[in-house]
C-alpha cells in the first residue's frame, strides 16, 4: 500500500474512511499532494477528479443529495477553496452534508508574501455546522485527531457542509508504505431524539380543528411518509399541498400550489386560511403561497424537522425536533377524523384549474408553457428529473408530473451557478436514466460542468433556449425599467459548440412539430450523452404564461 508519509494527511484520510466517506472529489492542486496521493490509494473510496472548483463542489453535492451521506472535497490552497462557497452555501441550505478538506500553507506563511496563500480558516464560518482548524506538526496530534472526527460527525448529525483546513510544509510528495497513526475508529454518536413529551396537547388543537393545511417542502422520496400522509388525508378536515420537490404523490393532495392560489382574492383565500399549519421538508418554492399565509396567519404553525424549523410564515409556534416519519408514527394514532368542508373546497378548486389548464393548452402558440406540456409527458418513467432555476423549477409547478419520477432542484439558495454540475453528480449515482431539464443563462453559466469524466451515456439535457433570462419577463419590475437587458442578458448563443467540444450528440427543435419529433428518440440508449436545444421567444412566453394565469 501506498500512504503520504504526512501523518497528518494519513489521520484525515484514515477518519473519512472510518466513517465511510466513500466519494472524494479531488480538484488539482499540489499544496493538497498529500491528501490527493492518499485518497486515490485508498481501497474503501472512489475518487473523482474536476478541475474546476466550483464545479467539483456542485458536482459532490449532487452525489451527496442522492446518497443522502457525506461527500468530501479535496483542493490546494488559495482562491480554489474560495470556489467551492456556492455549492457550500447551496448545502447549507438544503440540509446536505458536504467535508470540504483544503490544504493549506502552515500559519507562519500566510500574510507574508508566500504565493497561493489566503486566509483559509472558517472562511465559510457563515454557512457551515463545523469548521476544523488543524495544526500543522510532524507526528499524531490528538487535538487534530478530535478535531477531525467531530466536524465529519457533525456533518452526518447536522446533514450540513464542514470545512477541515489542513496545513501542510513541505515537502509534500513523500510517500511510505506503512500507515504510521493510529487509527482510532471512533464511531458515531447516535442522534439524539428529543422526546417531545405533550404530543397529546398538540394532537388535542389538531383533533379540535376544522381547517388543517399541511406543506411538504423540498423532500427525498421517501415511501413511509407518502403512506402516513395519505392516511392523514383520508380526515376531511385536512388539506395536503405539494411542490414539484416534495416526491410524495396522492390524488387527494394539491400539488400545483400557484395553480391553485393564483386567482384568489384576498376574500377567497381566507376559505383556504388553516386553524393549523403542519409544515415538513425543505424550501418551498411558491412565493405567493408564502405571501399569502404571511398575510393570513394561522392560529398555530408547527413544523417537523429533526434539524431546522425555519419560520416562512412568520406564525411559528412549535418546533417539533424529530425525523417527519416519526412524528407521523406516534401523531397519527391520536388523531381523529373531524367533519369539515375543507378539503372539499381545495378538490374543486383543484379540479376547476385542472379543465381551464387542458382548455388553455388546445388553443397556444409553441412557447415555454407549450414546451413544459410536451416534455415532462415524455419523460420516460421513473426516471430521475433535475430542474434549473428559477422559471424552469416554476413551470414545472404548473403540470401534473408523472408519479414514478424523482424530482431535484437547488431551491438552498435558488443558484444558477451550480445546476448543471449537481445534475451530473447526481446522474453518476442515481440508477435510473437523469434527466436535466435548464434555462439558457443557467447552462451557459455553468458550463464547465460539462468538462468532466464521469458523465454517463444515458444522461440528458433539455436545454429550454429563450435567449436570456425568461424569469425577469415574469416578475413585476425589470419590464417597467428601461434597463431590461441588464436582467434579461439576452446573448445569441447557442450550445452546439460546447456539444461538440463535450462529445454530446446535439439536437435542436423550433416548433411543437420537431419538438415531438426529437423527443420519439432523445431518450433511447446512445454511446454519448444527449442536448437537445429547444429554442423559444421570450416575447411569446411572457404573453402564454400571463394569458395562462388570467385564463386560470
Ligand atoms: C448565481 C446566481 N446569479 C444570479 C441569479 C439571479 N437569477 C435568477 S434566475 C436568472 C436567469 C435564469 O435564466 P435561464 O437560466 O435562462 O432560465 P429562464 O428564466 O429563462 O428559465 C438569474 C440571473 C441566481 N439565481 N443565481
Amino acid at each position: 500500500m501506498i500512504y503520504p508519509k504526512k501523518e497528518l494527511a494519513q489521520l484525515v484520510i484514515e477518519y473519512c474512511a472510518a466513517y465511510e466517506v466513500v466519494h472524494v472529489v479531488i480538484s488539482p492542486g499540489s499544496r493538497n499532494a498529500p491528501l490527493t496521493i492518499g485518497f486515490t490509494n485508498h481501497p474503501q473510496v472512489k475518487t473523482y477528479s474536476i478541475v474546476d472548483e466550483r464545479c467539483a463542489a456542485f458536482f459532490a453535492l449532487g452525489i451527496a443529495q442522492q446518497t443522502q451521506k457525506p461527500v468530501a472535497l479535496v483542493c490546494t490552497s488559495g482562491s480554489a477553496l474560495l470556489n467551492y462557497y456556492p455549492a457550500v452555501a447551496e448545502a447549507f441550505y438544503s440540509d446536505i452534508p458536504l467535508i470540504v478538506i483544503s490544504a493549506d500553507r502552515p500559519k507562519h506563511l500566510i500574510d507574508v508574501g508566500d504565493g497561493q496563500a489566503i486566509r483559509q480558516e472558517n472562511v465559510f464560518k457563515n454557512h457551515s455546522v463545523y469548521n476544523a482548524n488543524l495544526i500543522e506538526g510532524e507526528s499524531y496530534n490528538d487535538e487534530n485527531a478530535q478535531q477531525i472526527s467531530t466536524a465529519i460527525q457533525e456533518a452526518i448529525l447536522k446533514k450540513g457542509p464542514v470545512h477541515i483546513n489542513v496545513p501542510f510544509d513541505e515537502p509534500l510528495y513523500e510517500t511510505t508504505d506503512e500507515l504510521s497513526i493510529e487509527n482510532k475508529g471512533l464511531t458515531i454518536d447516535t442522534i439524539k431524539k428529543e422526546q417531545v413529551s405533550n404530543f397529546e396537547e398538540y394532537a388535542s388543537l389538531w383533533n379540535n380543528s376544522k381547517k388543517k393545511l399541511v406543506i411538504v417542502g423540498t423532500h427525498y422520496p421517501n415511501r413511509k411518509l407518502q403512506n402516513q400522509l395519505s392516511e392523514l388525508v383520508k380526515d376531511e378536515s385536512v388539506l395536503v399541498f405539494t411542490e414539484t420537490t416534495s416526491n410524495v404523490y396522492h390524488p387527494a393532495f394539491i400539488n400545483s400550489i400557484d395553480k391553485l392560489i393564483f386567482p384568489l382574492s384576498d376574500n377567497d383565500f381566507k376559505k383556504l386560511q388553516p386553524d393549523v399549519l403542519l409544515t415538513l421538508g425543505g424550501m418551498i418554492v411558491s412565493k405567493k403561497i408564502k405571501q399569502l399565509l404571511r398575510k393570513h396567519q394561522p392560529k398555530h404553525h408547527w413544523h417537523v424537522d429533526s434539524k431546522n424549523a425555519l419560520d416562512t410564515y412568520h406564525s411559528l409556534s412549535h418546533h417539533f425536533k424529530i425525523k417527519d416519519t416519526d412524528f407521523f408514527q406516534k401523531f397519527l394514532k391520536l388523531t381523529t377524523p373531524v367533519k369539515s368542508d375543507y378539503q372539499e373546497y381545495g378538490s374543486i378548486l383543484k379540479q376547476q384549474r385542472k379543465e381551464k389548464h387542458s382548455q388553455f393548452l388546445t388553443d397556444i402558440e409553441f412557447s415555454d408553457f407549450k414546451v413544459f406540456d410536451i416534455v415532462l409527458d415524455s419523460l420516460p418513467d421513473n426516471s430521475h428529473l433535475q430542474l434549473g432555476n428559477s422559471s424552469v423549477i416554476r413551470y414545472s409547478q404548473l403540470f401534473d408530473i408523472n408519479n414514478s419520477l424523482t424530482v431535484f432542484c437547488n431551491r438552498g439558495t435558488s443558484g444558477i451557478d451550480g445546476s448543471t454540475s449537481t445534475a451530473i453528480g447526481a446522474a453518476s449515482i442515481a440508477k435510473n436514466q437523469t434527466i436535466f431539464i435548464t434555462g439558457d443563462v443557467s447552462f451557459f453559466y455553468d458550463s464547465n460542468a460539462l468538462w468532466n469524466n464521469y458523465i454517463k451515456n444515458n444522461f440528458r439535457i433539455i436545454l429550454i433556449n429563450n435567449n436570456g433570462g425568461g424569469i425577469f419577463r415574469f416578475i413585476p419590475g425589470p419590464s417597467s425599467t428601461n434597463a431590461l437587458e441588464y436582467f434579461e442578458t439576452p446573448h445569441g448563443l447557442t450550445a452546439k459548440q460546447l456539444c461538440e467540444m463535450y462529445h454530446f450528440e446535439y439536437c435542436t427543435a423550433k416548433n411543437e412539430g420537431e419538438l415531438k419529433e426529437k423527443l420519439i428518440t432523445f431518450y433511447k440508449a446512445k454511446n454519448t450523452p444527449k442536448l437537445l436545444e429547444i429554442f423559444t421567444l421570450g416575447t411569446i412566453n411572457e404573453e402564454t404564461l400571463k394569458r395562462y394565469f388570467n385564463s386560470l
